[in-house]
């Protein structure tokens, strides 16, 4: 039986002072979907159905490059952040599963694999990490990874993704997603091709390694830690590996991971269109990586990403890309901001769903350009809350996240038994 960190009577309590009224909201959201030919139950349906995955380093309070003010209650260690993790399922019905990143989260597979599977939480994709050196790690990343000019550094990087999946598969995962920050600080640092060629070759003896019914998602990023070039830097060289490593290779992209103002939903168009986009990292941003409040700071645009998956699964019924958040925060309870998160995520995608696809593809036939974008703004328009609530209230979740979770005192409980670190150190990202 699925154990609960919240007690089951204080989510009830709560969602019994507003269940009338969700239900008086949900009738009545009802009633006008109908008039445009849309059945809510079936809308909701597919909320119940939709999962985003947890980040383990979301749930610790991130940093800056300048500075870490942690909260009261962080995470001691990989535990404490499943636990963490089922307080966010449990209440939101919509994140059933953990991405871990290694060695971050290194503990002993099949005590990690007992702790989720007491919560009914799986795991989701593993990160590698050779972005940073690890204690007592024989060669440095100083100079990069997977691409270092040194075989010997490659080949340490590469045995670490492989031992990423050797640990996934112990726990049930089914994706590696690998993020080097290799690149060059300085024009002439380095040569662009070789320097991708020696990533190539490390990438292919990865993926040789990969179990057949695994993929393997590589992440681009325009810049950071490096900053004149990158070697996975966009979307095109990011193809160009899943096309070079196989069919078991997609792409896998951060919506923090652009340019500002880069038509990121035609990213996504294009790689699906070529069966090679794979998952999501989501959050949000205003000037790079800021791994802000996934819809924060753009929803119209996380609407629009989720338009074009909405589109490709209308016609691909194969079509599952993988989403995870990938936020980190400094000045809020990280589970308060994955909590929200992930109901924006599904808002989205909840919006998306109710595009008049009929009407906006005759719009885009007959050249009617504010008809086609008024089919997406009505959709977008639509307050959804009621269905994203009734998904939760439905599967034992809360109606209302915040308040739920404030009223269960658990950052204090936590805080109580987990003992306060000191602030100063420098963030993870
Ligand atoms: C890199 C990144 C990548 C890492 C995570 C910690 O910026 O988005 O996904 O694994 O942050
Ligand atoms: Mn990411
Ligand atoms: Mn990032």
């Amino acid at each position: 039986m699925t154990e609960h960190i919240i007690d089951p009577s204080v989510v009830e309590a709560e969602n019994a002072r507003r269940s009338t009224d969700l239900r008086n909201d949900y009738d009545s959201l009802g009633e006008r979907l109908d008039r445009r030919g849309i059945a809510i139950d079936a809308i909701k349906a597919k909320v119940a159905g939709f999962n985003v995955a947890v980040p383990s380093w979301g749930v610790g309070t991130g940093g800056t490059r300048f500075a870490r003010f942690p909260g009261p209650g962080e995470p001691r260690d990989i535990f404490d952040k499943i636990d963490d993790c089922a307080v966010i399922s449990q209440l939101t019905q919509a994140t059933n599963t953990v991405s871990l990143h290694i060695p971050w989260d290194k503990a002993d597979a099949n005590r990690l694999k007992q702790a989720a599977s007491r919560f009914g939480l799986g795991f989701d994709a593993m990160n590698s990490n050779t972005f940073a050196d690890a204690k007592g790690q024989l060669q440095s990343y100083k100079f990069g990874s997977l691409s270092h000019a040194d075989q010997g550094t490659r080949q340490q990087a590469i045995e670490h993704n492989l031992e990423c999946i050797e640990i996934g598969q112990t726990l049930g995962s089914k994706a590696l997603t690998v993020w080097v920050g290799d690149g060059s600080n300085f024009p002439g640092q380095v040569n662009f091709a070789d320097q991708f060629g020696r990533y190539l070759d490390s990438m292919k003896a990865i993926y040789a390694g990969l179990p057949d019914d695994w993929r393997i998602y590589t992440e681009h990023k325009m810049y950071e830690p490096a900053f004149y070039s990158t070697v996975v830097q966009d979307w095109g060289t990011n193809y160009l590996i899943a096309k070079e490593l196989g069919d078991k290779a997609y792409c896998l992209v951060d919506l923090g991971h652009h340019a500002p103002n880069v038509n990121i939903e035609m990213i996504v168009s294009r790689l699906a269109q070529f069966g090679k986009l794979g998952g999501f990292h989501l959050n949000d941003s205003k000037y790079g990586d800021d791994d802000l409040d996934a819809g924060s700071i753009d929803p119209y645009r996380l609407f629009l990403v989720f338009n074009e998956l909405v589109d490709i699964e209308g016609k691909d019924a194969d079509f599952h890309p993988a989403h995870m958040l990938d936020q980190s925060h400094n000045v809020t309870d990280p589970i308060e901001s994955l909590m929200l998160s992930a109901a924006d995520v599904q808002r989205a995608y909840v919006q998306a769903l109710l595009v008049d696809r009929k009407g906006l593809a005759a719009a885009q036939s007959s050249n009617d350009a504010l008809a086609a974008t008024e089919a997406l703004r009505q959709a977008y328009r639509t307050d959804v809350e009621p269905i994203l609530a009734m998904a939760r209230f439905d599967n034992g979740g809360a109606i209302d996240l915040l308040s739920t979770y404030r009223a269960s005192g658990y950052r204090a409980k936590v805080a109580a038994v987990r003992p306060a670190i000191e602030a100063g150190s420098s963030g993870i990202v």
